[in-house]
């Protein structure tokens, strides 16, 4: 790691705007920065190809539990998805001809990870080395994702394991389970799109139920041809399709509603879905959580239960002991053997490990602080100690109902919004006041109380150590668009003009 007393490395490349992820979010900032004007950027992605979360998750069944008409740019809208709920291979193929037809990609860096990046006082900037050379930025913006590092369990023996074993986020495409006999660990958002996938090829699997999720029906079907050609031709017909969609969801899930009351007919109707598609009392039982719903992800599937359902399928509730080389071994000492085993056990969502990369104003980094004061972000994206520093995609930002792609081009907008308003009044740089970040994340945390994560009896990913809810947004999504509408300048320290490093 670079201290700020170091010298910066002759040959750093100094550039405006230093952006980190190839995703929904770091592609929407080099398109939105570049209508700005903004041409001084470079944008950085440890991968080969743009997509972040799309382009990794290329598991049997991946697809978007979000409406693609929603769940899409508001600026490059696309008349041609296939279906509702769009297949992650689409949605790929959407992002890269976004990023294509956008011209900004001459300034993506492609297979280049960050290492380290550094506020440097004297120079007002961030020093950013990466494993393919260094960079000095202005400011940075970091989106890369929050849901970009696979977590694997720590179960003993997982190493050892003589069969084959791969995490759902890295999917073996290699790896055939016809006729085999495979085990799917976990039962989140993601097994419950590869259950269904696996059943019908294996010859026999095995779902490792620790907690079992509340599974809605899957309203999905595919557009005709004579929809397509309306959504396509008629003027404003699309637009105002996606604006009815997105209402619709934000009237299901209103503000306030995740009170544990209103949520009641959500509980019903998921009720209903678990008799209507499982006849064995047995399973029935295994598969009914015991957990508030909505206190994790609500899921969605028409396939979920009848894959449990099946005489080759066996639901698995006992702790998983250890894995042996032949298989996995339950608390009551029996051993089941497989020879696929597939983690879907998430991921690395509350101690993000970009953090422990980012090092800031005090020479701590970004890990440090919010181990000591918990994951908090004024307004979600930028946080005391860390000048010019925007988080996309940052703490309490994410949601369980609607389009995250309609988060992040709200937090876009704060951005562009804040880097306007350093150039009208030459701000060299602008960070958050730790009364203001404390203000806006008390009133989070007050409204996290009267909502399920509070009261819903169950752990999630969207909780930190201490029970506190740091991921999603607990109030309307138009709500967090008109409150980042505009960057607020009394709530920051700005620093004087200085010598532009850039
Ligand atoms: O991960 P998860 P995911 N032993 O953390 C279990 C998004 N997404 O990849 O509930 C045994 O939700 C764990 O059990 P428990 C979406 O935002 C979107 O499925 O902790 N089991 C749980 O069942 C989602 O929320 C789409 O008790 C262990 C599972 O593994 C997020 O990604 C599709 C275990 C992990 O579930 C993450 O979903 C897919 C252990 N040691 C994903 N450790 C869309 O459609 C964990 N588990 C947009």
């Amino acid at each position: 790691m670079t201290t700020d007393t170091t010298p910066v490395p002759a040959g750093a490349r100094r550039v405006d705007h230093l952006v980190v992820g190839a995703g929904f979010a770091g592609l929407c900032a080099a398109i939105q920065l570049d209508a700005d004007g903004e041409r001084d950027f470079v944008v950085l992605e440890k991968g080969g190809d743009v997509g972040g979360t799309w382009r990794d998750n290329t598991y049997p069944g991946a697809a978007c539990d979000v409406p693609s008409q929603l769940y899409s740019y508001s600026f490059a809208p696309n008349p041609d998805w296939s279906m509702s709920f769009s297949p992650q291979p689409e949605i790929q193929a959407y992002i890269q001809r976004v990023a294509r037809e956008s011209g900004v990609l001459d300034r993506f860096v492609f297979d280049t990870a960050l290492e380290t990046a550094t506020w440097r006082a004297e120079e007002q900037a961030w020093l950013v080395e990466t494993s393919r050379g260094d960079y000095l930025a202005r400011d940075l913006v970091v989106g890369a994702g929050g849901l970009s590092e696979p977590k694997l369990p720590d179960i003993e023996g997982l190493a050892s394991f003589g069969g084959e074993v791969f995490h759902s986020a890295r999917w073996d495409h290699a790896a055939d389970l016809s006729g085999k006999r495979v085990a799917v660990i976990g039962t989140g958002a993601s097994a419950i799109q590869i259950i269904p996938e696996v059943a019908e090829r294996a010859e026999h699997l095995d779902v490792y139920q620790r907690t079992a999720p509340w599974v809605m029906p899957r309203h999905d079907r595919t557009y005709s041809r004579l929809e397509k050609a309306a959504l396509r031709h008629v003027p404003g017909l699309q637009k105002a399709y996606r604006t009815a969609i997105y209402w619709g969801r934000e009237s299901y899930v209103p503000p306030f509603t995740l009170a544990p009351a209103v949520l009641l007919p959500a509980r019903k109707a998921a009720e209903a879905n678990i008799a209507r598609s499982i006849s064995d009392p047995e399973l029935r039982a295994k598969v009914t959580p015991d957990f508030q719903i909505g206190c994790k992800r609500i899921l969605i599937s028409n396939r979920y239960y009848p894959a449990l359902a099946r005489p080759t399928t066996e639901v698995v509730t006992d702790r998983i002991a250890r894995l042996t080389e032949r298989g996995i071994v339950t608390a009551d000492g029996t051993e089941r053997e497989v020879d696929v085993v597939i983690v879907a056990t998430g991921f690395h969502t509350t101690e993000l490990p970009i953090t422990e990369h980012l090092v800031g104003r005090t020479g701590r980094t970004l890990a440090a602080r919010w181990k000591e004061s918990g994951m908090a972000a004024y307004k979600g994206t930028t946080v005391p100690e860390f000048p010019n520093l925007f988080l996309l995609v940052g703490p309490n930002t994410g949601l369980g109902h609607s389009s995250m792609v309609f988060m992040i081009e709200s937090q876009v907008a704060y951005v562009r919004d804040a880097i306007r308003t350093m150039r009208r009044h030459r701000y060299a740089t602008v960070e958050p006041t730790e009364r203001a970040t404390a203000a806006w994340n008390e009133s989070l945390q007050q409204r996290m109380d009267r909502t399920v994560w509070s009261t819903g009896g169950c752990s999630s990913w969207y909780q930190d150590e201490h029970g506190r809810n740091t991921t999603l947004w607990p109030r309307s999504t138009f709500g967090f668009r008109r409150l980042l509408a505009r960057f607020d300048t009394p709530a920051y320290a700005v620093g004087a003009p200085h010598t532009d490093p850039a």
